[in-house]
């Protein structure tokens, strides 16, 4: 029997199943194809940029690791994005930081940035079926130090508050290019190795900061503002804390972001999505993936995921959480890493979408807690990957571990002659 057959053969058979529970599995075919990721453009060269102002990286965030063929230029960089794309069912969003504007070779400072460092982006995107979203950069340059948007200093604080509102302009526009709201994550390293005299001093100095930075009104952007528990070398306070942003959100009606490396190893993340469903506009997700010091390992299907999309799907949020992805690993085949977390965060999402819901619903409301345990324990061992290589063969893209050699295919072909 071909491949083709026994896929179609075991899906027919895993629908048959999944039918009586009550799951149209045809149906959330459809819908996961529709779930676009917002890609992080980072995990291709080790979050460097294109920025000519030659900062190594900085803001208590580090890439280890020294994988042959990082994308050295744009045009390697846009190319190693649509082959792992092309891994991936779906069509998706990618995520750009400042630095990675087209500045031309020329030194272009973050208080100096223009939408016209995007248009061949906007282009590209727009040539790729692709929309765009943004963030602005605190790191990797001489004025990072410790402080940006908290510094006391106002020199170095209104440099980083031109920066951010040139990143909401940058940002509104590539929205209106794509006749779709951009998303702009904040996130500042902002913090302290030691703790500090004074906390409260820089928490009042950066809502300051935001708030002179939110006063000019966008449509075509959302501001998403990013927490962080610790930095690299600012372990003992963080000014951007999560109560600082949740509590900024909330009060004015930003979105908050999640990354889920962001959190004590024991905080449940997923657990935090009903909450803020209910208090903030929508949601922005950095899924990452925390080990021990580091908060960006390459996502994986695992416990940690499969809960957070779990709690999308039955929060029935899908239209109110943007998916975007962050991570950054040196160590091995950078695509292979952009597929291997996009694939991951999709099964994810399938695994949540075939869940008999009502039924655990009702066995909820009716307090069968024993057959509500029993059936979540055994859909753990329902035959969701059959449905899973039906949804690849369905678009078109490598099917199981068959990715495996088109990316070392790519890596003889392209990223090894780099
Ligand atoms: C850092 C934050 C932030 C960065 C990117 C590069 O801890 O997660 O989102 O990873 O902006
Ligand atoms: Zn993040």
């Amino acid at each position: 029997m071909s491949k083709e057959q026994t896929i179609k053969q075991t899906f027919q058979a895993a629908t048959e199943r999944y039918a009586a529970l009550g799951v149209d599995v045809n149906k959330v075919l459809g819908e996961l194809k529709k779930i676009s990721l917002s890609i992080h453009c980072w995990q291709a060269d080790d979050v460097t940029g294109y920025e000519n102002l030659g900062g190594t990286l900085t803001g208590g965030i580090q890439v280890t690791g020294n994988y042959q063929g990082k994308a050295g230029t744009i045009d390697e960089l846009r190319r190693d994005i649509l082959k792992a794309t092309s891994c991936v069912a779906g069509s998706h969003r990618l995520s750009l930081h400042e630095i990675y504007g087209d500045f031309q070779g020329k030194k272009v400072d973050r208080d100096e940035v223009e939408p016209a460092h995007f248009a061949s982006w906007i282009q590209w995107a727009k040539e790729n079926g692709m929309k765009l979203d943004f963030n602005s950069t605190s790191f990797s340059h001489p004025k990072s130090g410790d402080l940006t948007l908290s510094n006391p200093d106002d020199d170095i604080r209104n440099f980083w508050i031109e920066h951010t509102k040139r990143c909401r302009w940058i940002s509104d526009e590539m929205g209106k290019a794509q006749n779709d709201p951009c998303m702009m994550n904040l996130w500042i390293h902002d913090g302290s190795k030691e703790v500090p005299a004074n906390r409260l001093k820089y928490r009042r100095i950066l809502e300051q900061s935001l708030n002179e930075i939110f006063s000019t009104e966008y449509k075509n952007m959302c501001d998403c503002i990013e927490a962080k528990l610790f930095g690299i070398g600012l372990e003992s306070y963080t000014v951007g804390s999560y109560d600082f942003y949740l509590g900024y959100g909330i009060k004015k009606g930003k979105i908050v972001t999640l990354d889920t490396g962001h959190f004590h190893l024991t905080e449940s993340v997923a657990d935090k999505l009903s909450s803020l469903l209910l208090f903030t506009p929508e949601i922005m997700l950095h899924v990452s993936r925390p080990v021990r010091w580091d908060s960006d390992h390459v996502v994986i299907l695992n416990d940690d995921l499969s809960d957070l999309a779990r709690e999308i799907i039955r929060c029935e949020a899908l239209d109110k959480v943007h998916i975007g992805l962050d991570y950054f690993d040196a160590t091995i085949n950078r695509i292979g890493a952009y597929v291997i977390g996009c694939r991951a965060v999709q099964k994810s999402l399938l695994l949540a979408m075939l869940e008999p819901s009502s039924l655990l619903q009702q066995y909820e409301a009716e307090g069968k807690y024993f057959q509500r345990l029993a059936l979540q324990e055994e859909l753990k061992s329902m035959p969701w990957p059959a449905v899973w290589d039906m949804f690849c063969l369905q678009n078109d893209v490598p099917i199981g571990n068959d990715y495996i050699e088109e990316i070392e295919q790519y890596e003889k072909d392209v990223t090894d002659k780099r």
